[in-house]
């Protein structure tokens, strides 16, 4: 039943589970502090709170300052320098954005929407269910990476978690309560259509009596949790209610939100994906990517001081690669929130190893200065003993919170950090665990959307090779392969998609020239024939990517197979991997399959394809 706490994860420097005592984040800082001085004698740590630090910080050999946030930071930053041996940061530290959040997709019947890690670790049959101790676990995992607002409930707000903020009002703020001694708030996804189903007729953000109705709602969840972060809206998408059904805009729509809870320091969190998902696939002209920006960049300057507009990371939907979503240039006036997602749905589903540090890495590189509020990560969490169904994609989750902290971060740094605190391998084999999670994403781009060629998934469950799946459906993601070549074209004499974006990013995607490879057909739809900058011609290189994205990831199994995890971490990782090279085999095989049978060209090398 307990199997969960005997699990390694990267707090394994701690002998026990912090005691039911601490009721603030300092005296959860104390109880974790007097728990790691016991077991290392040799050590003191003395510390100092000084409330106007906030969630800032001070480390010295023998002690931590911080504010009434910053002092539990602190001290797991300090305990897991000290148990690694590795200097302390020097200076005050302090997080680059105010809002580090988790966005759990859990449904109140203890589904996740996109979990594979198991069922929701608090709800289960229409109700709260949970493990006291386990979410105490859990806020200590998101306090040791400074993550402080976890959004709990999936943003398809479906009955019954309407409740949330009606009738099962008490049982959240209990919720709420277990987290607090962590320093972590909470937020709830909200449906825009609430009042209709508390017996209004309407939800028009223009109407009195909903406005009334709101600011009633607000007065109440704020005095039962009056640290509640905010609402998560996700409205007018994938057939959830909006401002749109009743003739209203986005911005009378979040705005009317912020003003109920600005009394309160409330925030509302506007999801910006919004795209017409029942288009026609005949339809040319509509071109997906181009939808959130064409939709929010004419009302920059509109929403109200706490509303801020959740983007997800590109114009798509947490496909393997993209670029950069065009809303973080054009958004001068509006906060925005960076959103990513931790639970592998198109990355391999928590079975194929995937390390998202490095693509955090390359955001890093494309985000104008200043331009994010706010950060936002769907969670791999789940009630798998190991909490994330591969145990190292708790990697992921690790360092999203390093990330959310500090952008600046190194990737292959906060690997070996995750790798040290989480097992007890010698030095080489620790580094070969680091090189195969920096290499994961290159690997599992390779066979599944090398050169930019998303969405080549299996329907539905988005799990696998199927490059015809999408291809006649409504959801606006087509390659648009023929035999003459494949790809949309989002230059200026296409779709025009590349206008979205502001100099030098616009000249370099028009152009198939300067167009990073990686995104080539991303923007352009090219012929097999067209030649690549290594003189390979474009389905060669189709070809090559998919049989050597294949053998790397057999390689990747091998080199995992020699490391000596405890287990049953080792026989879930292997296991894992035995399902990723397969997976990977069969990528290769319809892939090359799909392309060879349209463009009628060999393999120069001769291998085989179907
Ligand atoms: O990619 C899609 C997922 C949906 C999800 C949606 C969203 C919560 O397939 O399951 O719904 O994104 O981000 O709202």
């Amino acid at each position: 039943m307990d199997a969960w706490k005997t699990r390694k994860t990267w707090l394994n420097m701690f002998s026990r589970l912090p005691g039911e005592a601490a009721r603030t984040p300092e005296e959860t800082a104390r109880a974790e502090l007097n728990c790691f001085l016991e077991s290392h004698p040799e050590e003191s740590c003395t510390l100092s709170v000084r409330e106007d630090m906030g969630e800032d910080y001070i480390l010295t050999d023998t002690g931590v300052t911080g504010g009434s946030a910053g002092i539990l930071y602190g001290a797991y930053r300090w305990m897991a320098c000290r148990a690694l041996r590795v200097p302390l940061p020097s200076g005050k530290q302090s997080p680059a954005c105010a809002l580090r959040m988790l966005n759990a997709w859990d449904n109140m019947d203890g589904t996740i929407e996109r979990g594979y890690a198991g069922r929701s670790l608090w709800f289960e049959g229409g109700r709260f269910s949970y493990d006291p101790a386990r979410i105490r676990q859990l806020g200590r995992m998101l306090a040791s990476v400074g993550i402080n607002v976890l959004c709990l409930n999936n943003v398809n707000v479906r009955e019954p978690a309407q409740g949330l903020i009606s009738e099962t009002l008490d049982e959240l703020a209990s919720f709420a309560a277990l987290l607090r001694p962590f320093a972590v708030r909470l937020m709830v996804a909200v449906d825009f259509a609430q009042p209709v189903r508390e017996g209004l007729d309407t939800a028009d953000p223009l109407s009195p009596e909903v406005q009334r109705f709101w600011a009633e709602k607000a007065k109440k969840v704020w005095e039962a949790i009056p640290d509640l972060a905010g609402f998560l809206v996700k409205a007018d998408s994938e057939h959830r209610p909006g401002p749109h059904t009743y003739g209203r805009d986005h911005a009378d729509g979040a705005n009317m939100l912020a003003r109920a809870v600005a009394p309160y320091g409330g925030v509302i969190l506007w999801r910006a994906f919004v795209y017409n998902c029942l288009q026609d696939w005949r339809d040319q002209k509509t071109d997906r990517p181009k939808a959130a920006y064409a939709l929010y960049q004419p009302m920059d300057g509109r929403f109200c001081e706490n509303v801020i507009l959740q983007v997800k990371n590109g114009p798509y939907d947490f496909q393997v690669r993209e670029p950069l979503s065009p809303l973080f240039y054009g958004m001068e006036h509006t906060r925005l929130a960076l959103e990513v997602q931790l639970a592998q749905e198109y990355t391999g589903h928590q079975i194929d190893l995937y390390y998202m540090a490095p693509m955090w890495e390359e955001l890093r590189a494309e985000m104008p200065a200043g331009s994010v509020a706010a950060v936002a990560a769907v969670t791999n969490l789940g009630r798998d003993d190991n909490w994330t169904g591969h145990p190292f994609a708790a990697a992921n989750l690790f360092a999203y919170g390093r990330f959310a902290w500090d952008p600046a971060s190194d990737a292959e740094a906060v690997a070996r950090e995750w790798a040290a605190l989480s097992y007890a391998l010698d030095e080489s084999q620790r580094e070969t665990l680091v090189s195969l999670l920096m290499s994961s994403r290159a690997i599992y781009e390779q066979y599944t959307a090398n050169l930019g060629l998303d969405w080549m998934i299996e329907p539905g469950h988005h799990y696998g090779p199927n490059p015809y799946g999408y291809e006649f459906s409504p959801w606006g993601t087509y390659n648009r392969a023929d035999r003459f070549g494949v790809g949309v074209d989002r230059t200026s004499r296409g779709t025009d998609y590349v206008g979205q974006y502001p100099a030098p990013w616009r000249e370099l995607y028009e152009d198939p020239e300067k167009c990073p490879e990686k995104l080539l057909l991303f923007f352009h739809r090219l012929s097999y024939g067209h030649l690549m900058a290594d003189g390979r011609t474009l389905i060669q290189r189709l070809y090559d990517d998919h049989f050597e994205g294949a053998r790397r990831a057999e390689e990747l199994s091998q080199k995992l197979n020699t490391l000596d995890l405890p287990e049953p971490d080792r026989k879930e990782a292997l296991e894992r991997a035995a399902l990723q090279v397969k997976n990977a085999r069969e990528w290769r095989d319809v892939l090359n399959t799909f392309f060879f049978r349209f463009s009628g060209v060999p393999d120069a090398h001769g291998r085989t394809i179907y």
